[in-house]
Order: C-alpha cells, then sequence, then structure tokens
C-alpha cells in the first residue's frame, strides 16, 4: 500500500480541525447534494390487506379509538423505518373505528385526506358537518379545521388516512389543539357542503371557507366511478394511465388540498400500460380488481400482483407500468401541487 498522497493527509487534516467548529467541506458532498437525477432513499413498498387486516383487528382488541386518539397502523417505508414516512414528504396509515367509537375532535396544520378501504357507516366531522363514509370515498379533512371520526353504524370502519405531516415536520410548522368536545357540535345537515360547491355550482356571495383547501369534503366513490366507466366507454385510452381523472377543488381548479394532489384511475381489462416516472413519490389504493406494477428501483425490479384493497408505494422518479388482465380501479396521492407549485415537478414517458 502507497503512503497517502500528502494533498489527502492535509485534507483530512483539515476536515478534522474545523469539524468541531460545525464546518466541513461541501466538495465531499456536492454530488449527493445536487444529484443529475432525483435518488430517493425511499422503497417501493408493498401491503397486502390480507396481511394487515390481523394487526387492524390486534389493534382493536388492545386499544380504543379514544385512548388511542387515532388507531391506526403507520405505513412505514422499509427504507425510512422510525420517520412515520411513507415517502420522504408523506405519511400513510390504515384507521381504523369500531361501531360505537369516537375519536375525539381536534385541529392541526397537516392537511389530511380519507380514503375508505373496507366499511360503511362511519362518519368524518368537519367544521360543524358530518360526511358517512363509503368504500372508495375520498374525503378531506382540511388544515386547522375540528375534526373527529366516529361509527354508529354496525361494522367496523377502515380508511387510508394520507397526510403531509414529514412535509410539516421539514418546515418545522406543525401547531396542533385537542378540542374541549369530544364529538365537535354539528351545525349544518349532511350534504350542505356539497350542495353548494359540489354541482359546478357555488354561492353567489362569500369566499370558499377554507382558503385555498376544497370547499368539498367528500368526494363520492360513486360519482368518480361512474365518470371513469363513462370515459372507458367513449375515449381514447391513455398508453399509461389507462383513464385517469385528478380530483379538484371546484372553487379553483387546482387540487384538493395545497399540498396533496389525489387522483383515481382506471386500467381496462387486458392493459398493458407502458412505464413512466415522475419527480412525485405516490401512494396507491387499490378500489377493485387486481393488476400488477412493475418499479423499476436502483436495487432492482420489484413486481407487486395487488388486488383490491392493497396498497403500495411508488417513489419519486422510479418508472412505473401497470398491467391488468381483469381490469381495475386505482386510487392514489402524491405531493405533486408542491412540486408544481415549486415548478420542479417532472414526468417522463417512456414509449
Ligand atoms: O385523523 O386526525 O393517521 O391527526 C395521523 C394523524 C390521522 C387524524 C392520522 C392524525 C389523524
Amino acid at each position: 500500500m502507497n503512503a497517502p498522497h500528502p494533498t489527502a493527509q492535509q485534507r483530512q487534516q483539515l476536515y478534522q480541525d474545523m469539524s468541531p467548529h460545525n464546518l466541513t467541506p461541501l466538495w465531499e458532498v456536492l454530488h449527493a447534494l445536487v444529484p443529475t437525477s432525483p435518488s430517493s432513499p425511499c422503497a417501493p413498498a408493498l401491503w397486502k390487506y390480507e396481511h394487515v387486516r390481523p394487526y387492524l383487528k390486534r389493534a382493536g382488541e388492545v386499544i380504543t379509538a379514544e385512548e388511542a386518539i387515532r388507531r391506526v397502523l403507520i405505513l412505514e417505508n422499509p427504507a425510512l423505518r422510525g420517520q412515520s414516512a411513507i415517502t420522504q414528504s408523506l405519511y400513510a396509515g390504515l384507521q381504523l373505528i369500531l361501531p360505537g367509537e369516537i375519536a375525539p375532535s381536534h385541529r392541526h396544520t397537516q392537511s389530511a385526506l380519507r380514503f375508505i378501504v373496507e366499511g360503511s357507516g362511519a362518519y368524518t366531522a368537519v367544521d360543524g358537518e358530518r360526511t358517512t363514509m363509503h368504500p372508495g370515498d375520498f374525503i378531506i379533512t382540511p388544515k386547522w379545521t375540528w375534526h373527529d371520526h366516529g361509527n354508529e353504524a354496525s361494522e367496523p370502519v377502515v380508511w387510508l388516512d394520507g397526510l403531509d405531516i414529514p412535509m410539516i415536520r421539514f418546515f418545522d410548522a406543525g401547531f396542533a389543539e385537542n378540542n374541549t368536545e369530544k364529538s365537535q357540535t354539528v351545525s349544518r345537515t349532511e350534504g350542505s357542503s356539497f350542495a353548494r360547491y359540489g354541482h359546478n355550482m357555488a354561492p353567489v356571495r362569500g369566499d370558499a371557507p377554507f382558503g385555498g383547501t376544497s370547499p368539498i369534503f367528500n368526494y363520492p366513490y360513486a360519482r368518480s366511478r361512474e365518470a371513469l366507466h363513462q370515459l372507458e366507454r367513449d375515449t381514447p385510452l391513455d398508453p399509461w394511465d389507462g383513464f385517469k381523472l385528478r380530483y379538484v377543488n371546484p372553487a379553483t381548479g387546482g387540487s384538493p388540498m395545497p399540498t396533496l394532489g389525489t387522483f383515481m384511475q382506471r386500467l381496462p381489462a387486458g392493459f398493458e400500460g407502458k412505464a413512466s416516472r415522475q419527480t412525485d413519490g405516490a401512494v396507491y389504493s387499490v378500489v377493485e380488481g387486481a393488476g400488477t406494477a412493475y418499479i423499476e428501483s436502483p436495487s432492482g425490479s420489484v413486481r407487486f400482483d395487488f388486488e383490491a384493497r392493497d396498497h403500495f408505494v411508488v417513489p419519486s422518479w422510479q418508472t412505473v407500468r401497470f398491467q391488468s388482465p381483469s381490469g381495475c380501479v386505482l386510487f392514489s396521492f402524491s405531493d405533486r401541487p408542491v412540486h408544481q407549485a415549486l415548478g420542479i415537478h417532472q414526468e417522463e414517458r417512456l414509449s
């Protein structure tokens, strides 16, 4: 072995001497700080519902919703364990509420989405209005609005929670407060937000109640499903996406929440999609049917065979393509609105 080059030694000495002063050389890390393309530490991962469900059931036996505040099993990215994150910017979890339970009212600066996975008849209350959950419904909780969940039906209800928790943590902008009431007082009849904003109409006077966040807080599956099926009947198929729609804030045409973009797509029977990649890593909830996602990650190719109620994550800038011999419907969410606001969103569609 050769002795280290004197310059190398001098460099090491410099690093060592300045380290106690909280100084470190850029040139040793520049390539990683300013990569030629994104190289997410996040890994692709799949959570089969049949594997998750027994643990949800056990969670229901060891803690009440009230004691837990939120009885949720976090979907933790295997490459980000301990961080309560499914991607660097997003949080996802599966929340269980049993008949008769209440998840008490609180509010926080994090925005949340609920995507109903199993069971019907539980409710979420937001800003004085309740909305009843059905499988496939997409429900939002705008930042800093009081919200509580309850189940007055006879079956357990499970939904996917998607929040911008890691993003708000990154900005050190998290505030939260517990309500003095366990269940907030209901001040409007169910459906009144939808009546005002859900029919391509809006009140003549007054601003939308939640600023840049959608004034609608339940986007029922019956409607999104019908829209996709009609598209399948009479519009051309997108070779990458199948038939894919984004949810909108009807007051702005933008995303329902400033930090979270949400999508619903139908892959028709026999779909053999082309590969694409995007800067926004995305979380998928399988609504109906079955299929396969092929993801190219730096550590190799992975194949996820999915069916209804399974969840998976596609990391930033890793290519994904879908196949579905029998057809399926996929819900997904990502931090795309933030990428778009910053002008850094990129998509590459491979042929
Ligand atoms: O329902 O308010 O999964 O505050 C994590 C944090 C759900 C909620 C989560 C939360 C909630």
